[in-house]
This record gives structure tokens, C-alpha cells and sequence, in this order.
């Protein structure tokens, strides 16, 4: 079901300053920088390389607001990493095989994910403490 680690979610105070962090310590790339209102976030993407059906990346984010999923982590336990996002080659599909297996899955449908990819995330208390993210890249 998972072709590659898609992406590491990294939650931050300060996007600007986590981008010259990262990019500095690793000489990585950004090859994305987005607002989703609908997660609460902006959001940097670093590139990594590229693996089957996509590629993979840090993911930096800010929260737009305290009460968004970022702003709640962030109060809770600060920096650090939020969720890993897996490559799918289909989010739909994986949704329905994972939910059936009594994991719960916080999106019903597919919601707009990084760079027009499509994701989903599972509940971090299924997926022994982690929150995960499942991503299908756009076909280019
Ligand atoms: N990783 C691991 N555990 C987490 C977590 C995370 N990122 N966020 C919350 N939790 C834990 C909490 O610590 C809490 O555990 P305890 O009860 O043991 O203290 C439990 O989950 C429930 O926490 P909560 O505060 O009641 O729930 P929230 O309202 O914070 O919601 C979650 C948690 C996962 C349902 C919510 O953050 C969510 O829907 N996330 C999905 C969307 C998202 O994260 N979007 C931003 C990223 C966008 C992107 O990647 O593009
Ligand atoms: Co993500």
C-alpha cells in the first residue's frame, strides 16, 4: 500500500526561520510554499529526492490560528515533529482498506493536500501515537 515516506510534517512558530534552518543544516531546496486555510496552515516544502509515484520532503508548518490542529500541538508539546505522510498510489483505496481495518480515518473523503496532491489523515491513537498522513501525488 505505501511506496515511499511522502513527507515529515514539522510544526514551528516560525516559518521563515525554520526554512533558513533547515534549508542551512541539510542544503535542501524548497520547491513549494502554500496558505491551506482548510488545514490551518503555511506550509513549506523542502525537496528530498524523488521515489515511486512522487517524492519525498520536509513539510514546515505554520499554524494560521492557536485552535488549528498545528496551533494545538504546538501549545501542547512545541516544536517538533507533527505527522508522517506515506505515498499512495491511490488515497481512496487506502482509506477503505485502512478504516476497515478499525483504524479511524479523520478524513472521509480525499481533502487537498501539498503541490495538488490528494491526503488523508488516521487518528494518532490507532497508529500507536502517530499521526499519519496518507498521500497521493499529483500524476504529472
Ligand atoms: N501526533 C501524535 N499525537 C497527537 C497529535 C500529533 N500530531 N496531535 C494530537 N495528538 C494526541 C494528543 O496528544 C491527545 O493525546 P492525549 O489524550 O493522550 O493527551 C490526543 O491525540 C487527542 O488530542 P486532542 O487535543 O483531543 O485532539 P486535537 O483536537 O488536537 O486533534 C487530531 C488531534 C489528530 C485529531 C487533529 O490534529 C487532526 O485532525 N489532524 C489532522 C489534520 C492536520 O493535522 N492538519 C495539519 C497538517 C496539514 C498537512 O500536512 O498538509
Ligand atoms: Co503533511
Amino acid at each position: 500500500m505505501f511506496m515511499r515516506i511522502d513527507h515529515i510534517g514539522i510544526a514551528c512558530h516560525d516559518l521563515e526561520e525554520k526554512i533558513a534552518l533547515f534549508s542551512q543544516t541539510f542544503e535542501l531546496t524548497v520547491v513549494a510554499r502554500e496558505v491551506n486555510e482548510e488545514q490551518g496552515v503555511k506550509e513549506a516544502m523542502l525537496h528530498i529526492a524523488d521515489g515511486e509515484g512522487g517524492g519525498s520532503y520536509i513539510q514546515l508548518l505554520e499554524p494560521l490560528s492557536q485552535d488549528s490542529p498545528v496551533g494545538k500541538f504546538l501549545a501542547r508539546r512545541g516544536e517538533g515533529v507533527h505527522h508522517v505522510a506515506f505515498g499512495v498510489p491511490d488515497v481512496a483505496e487506502a482509506i477503505d482498506r485502512i478504516g476497515g481495518k478499525g483504524v479511524r480515518v479523520l478524513d472521509e473523503r480525499p481533502r487537498h493536500g501539498s503541490m495538488g496532491s490528494q491526503i488523508a489523515f488516521l487518528h494518532p491513537k490507532d497508529v500507536g501515537g502517530m499521526l499519519t498522513e496518507l498521500v497521493q501525488a499529483t500524476r504529472p
